[in-house]
C-alpha cells in the first residue's frame, strides 16, 4: 500500500513520486555519462588525447598558460576541498530504510508514521562532535546520531546524538563549550580529545555541564560500533495529531546488537592502529549483508501533563527515566547500502532540526531553538550558497515547488514568467496558499509574554540527574568513570581547575569525587567551595526515581555473537580438527573468524595439511578482535610461547577482559597470564571470566561452544581479576 498525498488541485505535491525515483534518476544519468564516454574528457566534454605531458614551449621548455586542460584540471585540484562542519566533522553515513510497526495516528499526523506497510527511505551519519576530518574514530567523545527521513511529505531531519542529554541548555552557550573542548587555539592541540585545561576550565565553570560528564566518562563515550549504539534526539520534540492535540514526544534508537563499548587503553591502541575502526567496521558490516538495525523507541508525554515529570522538559540536560515513562518501540531502520561516493553522500548531506514535517514540531528548548538558526546557517558556508537542498543527496523525493530562484550553483532551470504567489498566470488557474489544510502548521502555542534574558528556575538543577546516572551504574562501570575522570583530569596541567571540577563532583556522589581526586594532587573535594562559586545554583530537585537500570549498559548487553571478530591463533603444528570445529560454530553463530600467525601465506597443521593465515600479529592486533582462540598443538603451542608477539596479543586480549578460549596444549600459553592449570586438563574450566579452557575432544563432542558463545554475547568479562597487573 502507497500513502500518497491527498489530491487537491491546489497542492503542487499531486504529481505522486515513488520514494526512490529521485536518486535512481540521477544514477541513471551517472551511469549513462559513464558508459558513453570512450575515454577521458575535459570538464566541457571534449575528449583528452593525452593525460601523461603539460604543453611546453619546446620539450623542456617553460609551460604555457594557454594550456586550458592543465588549467582546469589543477584548478579544479585546488578547490576540491570544502570546509568540514565546525563540530561533527568526522563522520561516515549510510543509507537504508525506515519501517513503522504500528500507526502512530492516534498522536501526529506526520504520513510516514500512519501506516505499517510503509517504507521511508534514509540516510543515516554517524560523527565524532570533537574531532577534525581526519581524527581518529575511536576518541572519548559524543557521537552525532543523524538521521534523513525521505518521506512522500519532504525530509524530515532527526539530528541526535549517543547520549540523551547535552552540556548546557542555552544555544548562546554553545560557540563557548566547542572552542573549550577543540584543539587550544594557541597551538592548535591536542586533537579530538576532552583532556586539556580549556575543556575542564570552562566544565568547572558551568556545573551545568556536569549530567552529560557523566556520559561522556562512562563507556557510551567509546563505543564499540556504531552498530551498538543508541541514539537519541535529546530535546523534547512534539507529536501534533489531525485533531492538532500535541504530545511532547522524545526519540530513541536501540541497536538490535545491544549496546557496548570499548576498553579505555583498547580505544587508544586503535586510535593508532586503525584510525578507522568505527567507519571500518561500518563498512564492512554493510558490505558483507550484515545490515544493523535499530528499533525507533518513542516517550510520549501528553502536553499539560510534563509539570508531573518532576523537572523541566525543556531542560536538555535532563532525560527522561524510562522506569517514568517506557519506551514504546514503533518502527526500526535498516542500514543496508554503503555510499558510492563519500564526498557526495556523507560530506555534502546537510542536516537541520528544523526540516520537520506534519505532524512533528519543536518544542521551546532553548537550545533547540538555537539549532534551528545555526544548521541552515552552517551550509551556506560549508556547500558554498544557499542551492545546497538541489545537491542529490539533500534532495527531497516529492516534487519541490516554489518561487524560490537563482542563487549559486542553482541547478534547477525554473521555466516561465511566475516567479511569486498569489498568481493566475503560471498556468491559467488560481494559485494562492493561504493556511492550506494539508500544509506545515505551526502548533498556535500561547505566548503573551514579554521578553527575557534570564533562565528559568526550573533550569537550576545541574546535580540531580548526574546522581542519578552514577546511582545506576555496575560497579565496574563506575570504575571506568572514575578512571576516565582521573585520566581526564591528570591531564591538566592548572591544578585550581582540577579541584574545582572534583570540588563540583562531590555534588553528584561525594565517594565519586574522593576517587576522582585521589590521584590528582589536590585537596579533598569539598562541597562547599563549589557552592560558593559563581555559576553554581543551590538548587537540587527531588527525582521520583532513584535509579533507572536503562542508563546502565550492563543492562543492554545483546544476546547474539553476529559479527563478533574472533582471531584464531596459529603456528606450525597446530591441532586442526578442534579449531574446525570451533571456527565452524562461531561462524553458524553470526561470528567473523580469523587466522591470525607470525607471516603470510599457511601454517602446516599436526597432520600436515595448509591452513590459510588471514592475517599477521602485526596486521591486526588483539585489539581488532572480540575475543581469541588458542589452538592445541605442542610444536604451535611453543611457537606461540616463543613469540613476543603472539604473548602481547594474549595478554592485551585478557587484558581488555575478551573471551579467550584454550585448547589442550594451548593452556600453556596462558601460563603466561599466571594460571594454575595443570590439575583440571579434562574439564571445561572457566578460572576467570571468560577464560575458557577446553578440551580439544570436547569441542568435537560439540560440548564447547554454547559456552564460548555465551561469553562472548557477554561483550567483555569487566569484573577479571588482576587487570592492572598485567602490562600491555
Ligand atoms: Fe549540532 N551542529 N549544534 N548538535 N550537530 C552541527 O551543523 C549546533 C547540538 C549534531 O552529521 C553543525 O551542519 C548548535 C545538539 C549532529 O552532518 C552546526 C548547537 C545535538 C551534527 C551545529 C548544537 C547536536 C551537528 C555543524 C547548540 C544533539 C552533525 C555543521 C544550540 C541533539 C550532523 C552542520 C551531520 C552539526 C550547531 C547542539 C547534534 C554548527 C548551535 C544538542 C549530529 O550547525
Amino acid at each position: 500500500m502507497s500513502l500518497l498525498p491527498k489530491r487537491n488541485a491546489s497542492n503542487p505535491r499531486n504529481t505522486s513520486v515513488p520514494a526512490k525515483l529521485a536518486h535512481e534518476k540521477l544514477a541513471q544519468l551517472e551511469a549513462f555519462t559513464l558508459a558513453a564516454s570512450p575515454g577521458l574528457t575535459s570538464n566541457q566534454g571534449v575528449q583528452l588525447a593525452d593525460n601523461h605531458n603539460s604543453l611546453k614551449a619546446g620539450d623542456n621548455g617553460p609551460t604555457l598558460l594557454e594550456d586550458f586542460i592543465l588549467r582546469e584540471k589543477l584548478t579544479h585540484f585546488s578547490h576540491e576541498r570544502i570546509p568540514e562542519r565546525v563540530v561533527n566533522a568526522r563522520g561516515c553515513g549510510a543509507h537504508g530504510f525506515f519501517k513503522l510497526y504500528k500507526s502512530m495516528v492516534q498522536y501526529t499526523s506526520a504520513a510516514f508514521l500512519q501506516d505499517s506497510d510503509i517504507e521511508t527511505p534514509i540516510f543515516v551519519r554517524f560523527s565524532g562532535a570533537s574531532g577534525s576530518q581526519g581524527s581518529a574514530d575511536t576518541v572519548r567523545d559524543v557521537r552525532g546520531f543523524a538521521v534523513k527521513f525521505y518521506t512522500q511529505e519532504g525530509n524530515y531531519d532527526l539530528v541526535g546524538n549517543s547520549m540523551p542529554v547535552f552540556y548546557i541548555q542555552d544555544a548562546i552557550k554553545f560557540p563557548d563549550l566547542i572552542h573549550a573542548l577543540k584543539p587550544e587555539p594557541h597551538h592548535e592541540m591536542p586533537q579530538a580529545s576532552s583532556a586539556h585545561d580549556t575543556f575542564w576550565d570552562f566544565a568547572s565553570l558551568v556545573p551545568e555541564v556536569t549530567h552529560m560528564l557523566m556520559w561522556t566518562m562512562s563507556d557510551r563515550g567509546l563505543p564499540r560500533s556504531f552498530r551498538m549504539m543508541e541514539g537519541f534526539g535529546v530535546h523534547a520534540f512534539r507529536f501534533i495529531n489531525a485533531r492538532n492535540d500535541a504530545f511532547f514526544v522524545k526519540f530513541h534508537w536501540k541497536p538490535k546488537l545491544g549496546v557496548h563499548g570499548l576498553d579505555w587503553d583498547e580505544a587508544q591502541k586503535i586510535a593508532g592502529k586503525d584510525p578507522d575502526f568505527l567507519r571500518r567496521d561500518l563498512w564492512e558490516a554493510i558490505e558483507a549483508g550484515n545490515f544493523p538495525e535499530w528499533e525507533l523507541g518513542v516517550q510520549i508525554v501528553d502536553a499539560g501533563r510534563e509539570n508531573d515529570l518532576g523537572f523541566d522538559i525543556l531542560d536538555p540536560t535532563k532525560l527522561i527515566p524510562e522506569s517514568q515513562v517506557p519506551v514504546q518501540m514503533i518502527g526500526k531502520m535498516v542500514l543496508n547500502r554503503n555510499v558510492e561516493n563519500f564526498f557526495s553522500e556523507t560530506e555534502q548531506v546537510a542536516f537541520h532540526p528544523g526540516n520537520l514535517v506534519p505532524g512533528i514540531d519543536f518544542s521551546n528548548d532553548p537550545l533547540l531553538q538555537g539549532r534551528l538558526f545555526s544548521y541552515t546557517d552552517s551550509q551556506l558556508t560549508r556547500l558554498g550558497g544557499s542551492n545546497f537542498h538541489e545537491i542529490p543527496i539533500n534532495r527531497s523525493v516529492c516534487p519541490i515547488h516554489n518561487y524560490q530562484r537563482g542563487g549559486l550553483h542553482r541547478q534547477s532551470i525554473n521555466k516561465g514568467q511566475v516567479a511569486y504567489e498569489p498568481n493566475t498566470l503560471a498556468n491559467g488557474i488560481e494559485l494562492r496558499v493561504d493556511g492550506a489544510a494539508d500544509g506545515f502548521q505551526s502548533h498556535p502555542d500561547q505566548l503573551g509574554v514579554s521578553k527575557s534574558r534570564r533562565r528559568l528556575p526550573s533550569f537550576e538543577d545541574h546535580f540531580s540527574q548526574a546522581t542519578l546516572f552514577w546511582n545506576s551504574q555496575s560497579v565496574s562501570e563506575k570504575d571506568h568513570i572514575v578512571a576516565a575522570f582521573r585520566f581526564e583530569l591528570s591531564r591538566v596541567e592548572v591544578s585550581e581547575i582540577r579541584q574545582r571540577m572534583v570540588d563540583n563532583l562531590a555534588h553528584v556522589d561525594l565517594k565519586l569525587a574522593a576517587r576522582v581526586a585521589l590521584p590528582l594532587g589536590i585537596n579533598a573535594p569539598d562541597p562547599k567551595a563549589a557552592a560558593g562559586r559563581t555559576g553554581y545554583r543551590d538548587y537540587r530537585i527531588a527525582l521520583k526515581v532513584s535509579e533507572d537500570a536503562a542508563l546502565s549498559m550492563a543492562t543492554r548487553v545483546g544476546a547474539s555473537i553476529k559479527t563478533r571478530k574472533i582471531a584464531v591463533l596459529v603456528a606450525d603444528g597446530v591441532d586442526a580438527p578442534a579449531l574446525r570445529r570451533l571456527v565452524l560454530d562461531m561462524t553458524a553463530a553470526g561470528a567473523i573468524c580469523k587466522l591470525i600467525g607470525s607471516q603470510l601465506g599457511s601454517v602446516c597443521t599436526a597432520a600436515g595439511k595448509q591452513l590459510v593465515v588471514d592475517h599477521t600479529f602485526i596486521t591486526m592486533p588483539s585489539v581488532m578482535f572480540d575475543a581469541i582462540v588458542i589452538p592445541g598443538g605442542e610444536e604451535s603451542t611453543a611457537a606461540l610461547s616463543r613469540l613476543g608477539e603472539a604473548v602481547h596479543f594474549v595478554l592485551e586480549a585478557y587484558k581488555h577482559g575478551k573471551t579467550i578460549c584454550a585448547l589442550n596444549e594451548g593452556h600453556q600459553l596462558l601460563v603466561t597470564l599466571g594460571f594454575s592449570i595443570e590439575k583440571n586438563p579434562e574439564l571445561v574450566n572457566v578460572p576467570t571470566p571468560g577464560v575458557i579452557l577446553a578440551d580439544a575432544r570436547k569441542v568435537l563432542d560439540g560440548q564447547v561452544s554454547q559456552d564460548f558463545q555465551a561469553a562472548i554475547a557477554l561483550h567483555r568479562h569487566w569484573d577479571r581479576l588482576n587487570v592492572d597487573a598485567v602490562p600491555a
